[in-house]
């Protein structure tokens, strides 16, 4: 059990109320005067300001900002460069090496459209030779073996491959137009293509790419059976290749087919990848589902938003999540977003960093759906889908989703801000809300709980849309529920007051996740509030502060303690996502402008295109309907 389980909130002091007080004011005006007329859910309330540095007010703060982030992409990028390749992450504690996957450089890969973004054309020009070398084999891992002697396995995991490596030459082609990129990204998605062979056309887990052989059982996880179709379908418009299309457009047909009624439409954890079809009721946006939700919006956008059956998925995916996966915390009543078990679809009111990704995409949804919120197929849902929809019908869903993702955005944000290290947990437990005033308290557990002891699956809470329903039919005074002002508390080790905190760690570390910042990113390009960037700032300040090694940046643990326990690992999403996402929160250009682009689940940008009649005829793509 984590020793994070007995942390309790400290009061704030009255010198830290009286300063916060005095910048809410100067940072309430700037908000309004920054927000964009198109953004006006509820007049009558302001979100809340972080304690905010006035030098941000500054003109030139946020190039020089931008410029930080650079410099921390350069000193992460020479770590590898030195002490790693070509090899695929640094150990930057050690200054060694590891191959997690297939040994191809997998941060180089990663970080080509970020060094474009930035203008590091020298490391970009050096990556080049070694892409024009890439065969894609794994025999040079014959002899390699892992961290714990264990020799490392000979196939490319195919969900991973996909979304950094394919991912990452087909964004730096689009930025570049250098052709070897091109070249590489088509070899790659034919020699990863034979996982495709399965009866449903969902991919296996891994191929072998110098044999053609495929692993996996025919159990498939629904994050990495779902989150190849934005590669497939970009690689197939910019090579033509039919065999490119059909690959992700099994995927997507497979999707649109499977019976998912008693799920509300959403689609569940585990599938059959022979009969295409669910084998679980686990509901999630975490870990093992999360990329699969993001794709069907973002392939409705990449393709010109005229894929109706993507469309389709995601309205009834996202009134499913708004419906039943929503809570509020029992505390400062935090939006949160958490799991359903097989068992009756009971919440664990377990939150995920990974689910930190939820906020931007619904930002991003509300931003481009417009009058489509309107296009659900209404007859085609069952029962539960019904239910969702009529729980939803008295709310404008463009706020709803736009107003969930504040809550679930400023949740996110202070799992950071709440820690002594300025960075956020893995996983928190939950301590949700009781359904009605007077019933019971959900405590028991909590303050010597941990991940076996707490209250994961016990106590339903009040879900979000039912406290929504209360506010609206109460006159819809103030904020609405989990939505505005909310501080952070910092949590000391004295366990007595433990019943008064939102949540209690399960995983007290932090992997350099670019979820958080991913949201802010898109809550600031969708909302023009600049809330969002001090927010990235404070969590790029905490990173510098707590992860920066020598040679890198260094995953850590103990989070509530600063300095905070490195770890020595550096995931190349932390170059690929994180950075990125800092890097274009803080830059005063819209350099990639939501659009015309639409981000992978890696942060590799591709360019939303639509089809010509041609392709359509070569692909055999209907006509959108209007
Ligand atoms: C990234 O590799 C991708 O964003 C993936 O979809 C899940 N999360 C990791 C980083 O946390």
């Amino acid at each position: 059990m984590s020793s994070a389980t007995n942390m309790i909130p400290k009061r704030l002091s009255a010198r830290s109320l009286c300063f916060a007080a005095s910048v809410v004011l100067v940072v309430t005006t700037l908000y309004y005067l920054a927000l964009p007329d198109s953004y006006s859910p509820a007049p009558h309330w302001a979100p809340a300001p972080p304690i905010q540095d006035e030098s941000s007010a500054l003109p030139d703060v946020w190039e020089d900002r931008a410029e930080q982030v650079k410099r921390a992409f350069l000193h992460a990028y020479r770590g590898w460069e030195t002490h790693a390749a070509p090899h695929d992450e640094l150990l930057p504690l050690t200054n060694r090496s590891s191959d997690k996957f297939n040994g191809w450089g997998v941060t180089m890969y990663d970080s080509l459209d970020t060094m474009i973004l930035m203008g590091l054309h020298d490391e970009f020009e050096r990556a080049l030779p070694m892409i024009e070398q890439a065969n894609f084999s794994l025999l040079s891992l014959e002899k390699s073996k892992d961290r714990k002697g264990r020799p490392v396995p000979q196939h490319a995991p195919f969900f991973e491959t996909v979304i950094r490596y394919l991912g990452g030459l087909l964004s730096a082609y689009a930025l570049s137009h250098e052709p070897i990129l091109l070249q590489r990204a088509d070899d790659l998605g034919r020699l990863l293509a034979p996982a495709f062979n399965t009866t449903s056309g969902f991919p296996k887990y891994a191929v072998n790419t110098d044999t053609g052989g495929v692993t996996g059982s025919n159990t498939g996880i629904l994050a990495e059976i779902a989150s190849c179709q934005l590669e497939y379908t970009f690689l197939a418009q910019l090579t033509g290749s039919k065999e490119h299309f059909d690959k992700a457009d099994r995927v997507i047909q497979a999707l649109a087919q499977a019976d998912v009624t008693r799920r509300g439409g959403m689609f569940p954890m585990r599938w059959n990848l022979v009969a295409g079809q669910p084998m679980d009721d686990i509901l999630s946006v975490g870990a093992a589902a999360d990329s699969a939700h993001e794709y069907l919006l973002k392939q409705w956008l990449l393709t010109g938003q005229t894929d109706d059956a993507n469309l389709q998925m995601y309205l009834r995916t996202t009134n499913h999540i708004l419906t039943h996966l929503l809570y509020l915390s029992d505390d400062r009543e935090l939006l949160y977003v958490t799991d359903t078990s097989s068992t009756a679809f009971l919440p664990s009111h377990k939150m995920e960093h990974l689910s930190c990704f939820l906020p931007g995409l619904l930002a991003l949804g509300a931003h481009t759906l417009g009058d489509r919120f309107a296009a659900l197929d209404v007859p085609a849902l069952g029962t539960e889908g019904l239910r969702s929809h009529r729980a939803l019908e008295a709310h404008d869903l463009r706020s709803l989703h736009l107003w969930a993702a504040e809550g679930l955005a400023t949740t996110c944000y202070l799992m950071y801000a709440d820690q002594a290290s300025g960075l956020a947990p893995d996983e928190v437990t939950m301590r949700p809300r009781p359904k009605e005033l007077g019933v019971l308290r959900f405590a028991a557990g909590f303050a010597g709980g941990g991940a076996e002891g707490g209250p994961a699956g016990g106590g339903r809470g009040e879900l979000w849309i039912d406290a929504m329903k209360r506010w609206k039919d109460g006159g819809a005074e103030g904020a609405p529920p989990g939505v505005g002002m909310k501080y952070p508390k910092r949590y000391t080790m004295d366990g007595a007051l433990a019943k008064e905190t939102d949540y209690y760690t399960r995983r007290d570390e932090y992997f350099l996740r670019p979820e958080t910042v991913e949201s802010f990113y898109i809550m600031w390009r969708v909302t023009g509030n600049p809330i969002w960037r001090e927010r990235g700032w404070e969590i790029f300040e905490s990173i510098e502060r707590e992860t920066k090694t020598d040679s890198g940046y260094a995953s850590v643990k103990d989070l509530y303690l600063s300095p905070a326990t490195q770890k020595d690992d550096m995931p190349s999403y932390f170059l690929a996502e994180t950075l990125k996402y800092l890097y274009l929160l803080f830059h005063e250009d819209d350099l990639v402008p939501l659009d015309k682009w639409v981000f992978n689940t890696e942060a590799h940008p591709f360019p939303i295109f639509t089809w010509s009649d041609w392709e359509r005829r070569k692909f055999g793509i209907a006509k959108p309907s209007s």
